[in-house]
């Protein structure tokens, strides 16, 4: 059977990053702060070693990271984009074919010289070299340490990008997935120069005042079930076109819940508005755990539903109408918080 590990380590990779001269990066659709923070940093650190370097990022890309230094040397990936020939092509953030939907046939092409560095649970995209630490908070933290084989110099563009993606990845240092080497990192980080608070300012301070319209939505729509161990928050298509948000703005909306004590999964459903003439897109589903006693493995959970994701970050994107995905997902989140 097919098994997400490692096939090479981090010597390897840096090896085979040395001897490539055209080298494409890429990360999966929509990317979040670890897939933006680990792009920016890889082609900058390959352009330092004056490699030829193509990265680019499938939209959305939030608007927040667009004023950040190092987003403007990513190229935005549309349907007629043509991948450039390279010796060497860099998956960061995820293994998932289903995650780099609009560039899969032609990454397919490029599967003998791809090589993925992740630190996800899962990914079934068959790469020629893998690195994949899941122990790692964030995908920045293994791009530090391959800029530390290949003798980078971490300037302000590489040292924005890192911290964004650690921060991002561990919610800013509170989730459980952060270490002592990611804090380490962030010392090292902030030693080379960058403004945390300006940052925090930057990438979490950034919303439009339709945020909060939605927000309301998403709160007036939580049900608390299984003794109030399970909340499940739902948006409709309509919810985003009334208040003219799309899914990026429901962006940390899954926190909300965990402030109740009892609380320790909660699931956000959501159904993408379709865009004009085009079929209705698949239901979003995301899962968040708390970490102790009373966690479950949302990895597994969104697993039964196709998708997968970290033990308590995870999700799953479901082609059935919304109040069949609503009910077949809380079953199956009640049964598994019962479960011992
Ligand atoms: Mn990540």
């Amino acid at each position: 059977m097919f098994t997400y590990q490692s096939n090479i380590n981090l010597g390897d990779a840096a090896e085979i990053i040395r001897r490539s001269e055209h080298v494409t990066v890429v990360t999966h659709a929509k990317p979040d702060g670890d897939a933006f923070g680990a792009v920016v940093a890889l082609s900058a650190a390959l352009r330092q070693m004056d490699k030829q370097v193509h990265a680019w990022f499938v939209p959305p890309v939030p608007q927040s990271f667009c004023q950040l230094r190092g987003g403007e040397s990513v190229g935005l990936f549309k349907k007629e984009t043509v991948l450039d020939e390279s010796d060497l092509v860099v998956v960061l953030d995820t293994g998932a074919e289903s995650q780099l939907a609009p560039m899969g046939e032609q990454l397919k092409a490029m599967l003998p010289q791809t090589m993925i560095i992740d630190h996800h649970l899962s990914g079934g995209l068959k790469a020629r070299w893998r690195y994949v630490d899941q122990q790692a908070a964030a995908c920045c933290e293994i791009v530090t340490e391959l800029l530390d084989h290949l003798t980078v110099d971490f300037g302000p563009v590489i040292s924005n990008a890192l911290y964004v993606g650690i921060a991002a990845d561990t919610g800013w240092f509170r989730f459980s997935n952060t270490r002592p080497q990611t804090f380490e990192l962030a010392a090292r980080l902030l030693r080379c120069g960058v403004d945390h608070a300006d940052l925090f300012t930057k990438v979490e301070q950034y919303e439009r005042p339709q945020k909060l319209a939605l927000m309301v939505r998403a709160l007036d729509s939580v049900k608390l079930m299984d003794q109030n161990r399970v909340a499940v928050m739902q948006l409709c298509a309509k919810d985003f076109h009334e208040t003219h948000c799309d899914v990026s703005d429901t962006e940390r909306f899954i926190d909300i819940p965990q402030v109740v004590a009892s609380v320790n999964t909660v699931v956000l459903i959501t159904e993408p508005p379709a865009n004009k003439n085009e079929p209705q897109p698949a239901i979003r589903v995301s899962f968040r755990s708390k970490p102790g006693q009373s966690a479950v493995n949302v990895a597994e959970l969104a697993g039964l539903f196709g998708g997968g994701g970290h033990a308590r970050a995870a999700g799953a994107k479901i082609d059935l109408p919304l109040e069949r995905v609503v009910d077949q997902v809380t079953a199956a989140v009640v049964r598994s918080s019962i479960s011992p």
